[in-house]
């Protein structure tokens, strides 16, 4: 580290322009990047990590710290510098080597790799959206754990947004949400610049952002100048004393802060400033180290001065642990049990099996049974649905409500807000102590894309109910009707989609969901019934954790004729499209596929030992085939749906669009 001397005349400024010049510099050296934000409000990051955010370099992973998440994840420099600067393990080469290959300061901030990072920020508006979530887990754990005299569970949730978060749909979606729930220790700041990539925000953009938030049922309060640092604490102090309601600052800033050319101006937005004016910015602020990355030795000293304070409050809360384990043992034993993301003793035993006498079922309906039976083994496990309960059948039926007043309930009215949902839910488990799960229609998993893939970006462990998943639900029609969903969520990487076939692999497929710690995972249910599946000589629903197995092995067990691959509604038709093709006296195998991931991920003998070489496959699923290819040879079809359904009975809709045994028939005959 090279010292300056005399940088600045005062302490406070030296640590805030230090932040200033490396964001210039990592972005000046990497020719890319955002250096206008973080000039902006390196004086707000200076305050929050100095003097108001409770978290120890040393242990980032406290579980009762608070958290932070830069939802305008672009002005990622902001947070690097911050980081290092408070001490985290970011060393100055890695801020050198910012959107670098194998550095730990990509150009945007990612979860899982870089200390300190909360949450994956780039796509606006999902940072928010992550805040808000784990501001509810926080309040869900604190309702659940904290006994008097005993706050176990209690720190805040902060985040920064700009004009691009608030701009996207998905920040009204969860603003909504975070006023309606009470979510009282969530506090934000508005990074109000007025400016966007394309230029000012009065070509597009003029909410009167201040009255929404009120609107919303946010404490709202403004700071004119991001550099009167007493303005800026005054109005936290303010927030912090609001518990009922979350706040929101607006904060007046100038992108690129301290450039002569550029502040204030969009292009200081997205580009390097250019060595010149990297130059003439530093004398502007008065900085006069000539060299880049320069990091005074005062200044680390001033923005690492709370830090041991910072760890004796980490200690202490481990201490207040102890305590708490003391007089709660019950209790402490399982908040540790739920942090480590363990589950409990005996859960699977929880899992209902079902026979003949369950009769035909849909495969929501034997999820909604599954679901309340692990619930009650499974305290963790905490959701609802985008004002579809009754439909999803997501409700545990033996818990309350989360609300306001009780924000101990299991159950989520995630309201009509399927995309906040799912960023929601990735907020909840980022936060961790909580399984989240959250349903709607498979149709409008479009509407929560985004969150899905950074669901899976994160491998975060969040369970999406996604019911109604075919032309199957009939009579609703196309705009209801998913044909595409099922392979565009199999594109998506780590995501892991599962579409059960009948009651017994729906309770398989929710114990492989609930084991699944690294990624999200996708149930796709119907909503017609489908019919129970006789397992007496046949594959075991347990099977279904590999993804695909031999359901039944048909008249030649060793090597079949031809093989049958059928996901879900499509399973029991296979079955019968079997004993008719035996019938003409070939042997068939029928192959039950219900995940696609799971089987990539199994050795290729057990892959071949289901799908034997040179065996024609014919592959039945009421969707688009396109996914399918992985699975196909020349020779190979797929009986599927490449088009959009209409309005009617489903039972029509398969003969009319030939998802039907004689299809399979037909097309067995054809090789
Ligand atoms: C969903 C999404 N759409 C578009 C972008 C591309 N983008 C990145 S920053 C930005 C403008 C953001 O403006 P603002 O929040 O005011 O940031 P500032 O200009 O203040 O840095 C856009 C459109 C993105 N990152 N995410």
């Amino acid at each position: 580290m090279s010292s300056a001397p005399n940088v600045t005349s005062s302490l406070d400024e030296l640590c805030i322009n230090t932040v200033r010049a490396l964001a210039m510099d990592a972005v000046q050296k990497a020719e890319s990047g955002h250096p206008g934000a973080p000039m902006a409000l390196a004086p707000l990051a200076y305050l929050l990590y100095t003097r108001h955010l409770k978290h120890n370099p040393g242990d980032p992973d406290w579980p009762d710290r608070d958290r932070f998440v830069l939802s305008n994840g672009h002005a990622s420099m902001l947070l690097y510098a911050s980081l290092h600067m408070s001490g985290y393990d970011i060393s100055l080469d890695e801020i050198r080597s910012f959107r670098q290959w194998g550095s730990i300061t990509p150009g945007h901030p990612e979860h899982g790799l870089t200390p300190g990072i909360e949450t994956t920020t780039g796509p606006l508006g999902q940072g928010f959206a992550n805040a808000v979530g784990m501001a509810a887990a926080e309040a869900h754990l604190a309702a659940v754990f904290n006994k008097e005299g005993h706050p176990i569970i209690d720190h805040h949730t902060w985040f920064i947004c700009g004009d691009g978060d608030l701009m996207e749909g998905v920040s009204h979606e969860v603003a909504s949400f975070a006023g309606h729930f009470g979510l009282g220790k969530l506090i934000g700041f508005y990074d109000d610049n007025r400016i966007t990539i394309d230029g000012s925000t009065d070509l597009t953009f003029s909410d009167d952002s201040a009255r929404r938030f009120e609107a919303y049922g946010w404490h709202v309060q403004r700071v004119e100048d991001v550099n009167d640092l007493d303005s800026l604490d005054a109005a936290i102090a303010a927030a912090r004393s609001e518990t009922t309601r979350p706040s929101l600052i607006v904060v007046r800033t100038v992108i690129g802060y301290g450039s002569p050319n550029r502040a204030g101006t969009a292009k200081a937005h997205g580009e390097a400033l250019g060595a010149e004016e990297v130059k003439r910015s530093k004398e502007q602020l008065g900085w006069t180290a000539a060299e880049a990355f320069t990091v005074p030795g005062e200044a680390v000293a001033h923005w690492r001065r709370g830090n041991e304070a910072l760890a004796f409050a980490n200690d202490a809360w481990r201490r207040s642990l102890i305590a708490y384990a003391k007089a709660y043992p019950i209790e402490a034993k399982e908040l540790g049990r739920r942090l480590q993301g363990e589950l409990p003793g005996g859960w699977q035993q929880a899992v209902p099996t079902f026979n003949a006498e369950s009769g035909s079922v849909a495969t929501r309906a034997s999820s909604g049974v599954v679901l309340n039976a692990l619930a009650a083994k499974v305290p963790e496990l905490i959701g609802g649905s985008a004002d579809l309960s009754g439909s999803n059948l997501t409700i545990i039926k033996d818990s309350p409500i989360f609300s306001a007043k009780n924000h101990a309930g299991r159950n989520i009215h995630f309201g009509v807000r399927e995309h906040g949902m799912g960023g929601i839910m990735n907020g909840i488990a980022l936060h961790g102590g909580v399984i989240p799960y959250g349903g709607t229609f498979l149709v409008f998993s479009d509407y929560m894309r985004p969150s899905i893939r950074l669901a899976g970006l994160m491998h975060q462990r969040v369970i999406y109910v996604f019911t109604h998943d075919s032309i199957g639900l009939g009579e609703d029609g196309p705009t209801h009707q998913p044909v595409e969903h099922l392979g565009a969520l199999r594109t998506i990487p780590n995501v892991t989609v599962i579409r059960p076939g009948d009651a017994s692999e729906v309770g398989e497929a929710w114990k492989t969901a609930l084991q699944h710690k690294t990624g999200p995972v996708a149930l796709v249910l119907t909503r017609q019934k489908v019919p129970f599946i006789d397992r007496a000589h046949r594959g075991a629903a347990s099977e279904l954790a590999r993804g695909g197995y031999v359901l039944d092995a048909g008249a030649k067990r060793a090597q079949p004729d031809l093989v049958l691959i059928a996901t879900g509604s499509e399973v029991g038709l296979a079955l019968e499209a079997q004993k008719r093709i035996e019938e003409g006296g070939r042997a068939v195998r029928v192959v039950s596929m219900p995940s696609h991931e799971l089987f990539l991920k199994q050795t290729a003998e057990y892959q071949a030992s289901v799908l034997p070489d040179g065996v024609r496959r014919i592959i039945v699923e009421a969707a688009h085939p396109m996914s399918w290819h992985r699975f196909m040879r020349t020779g190979d079809v797929v009986i599927g749906i490449d088009h959009f359904g209409a309005s009617a009975p489903y039972q029509r809709l398969y003969t009319e669009y030939g998802i039907t045994v004689d299809a399979v028939v037909a097309a067995a005959q054809t090789s």
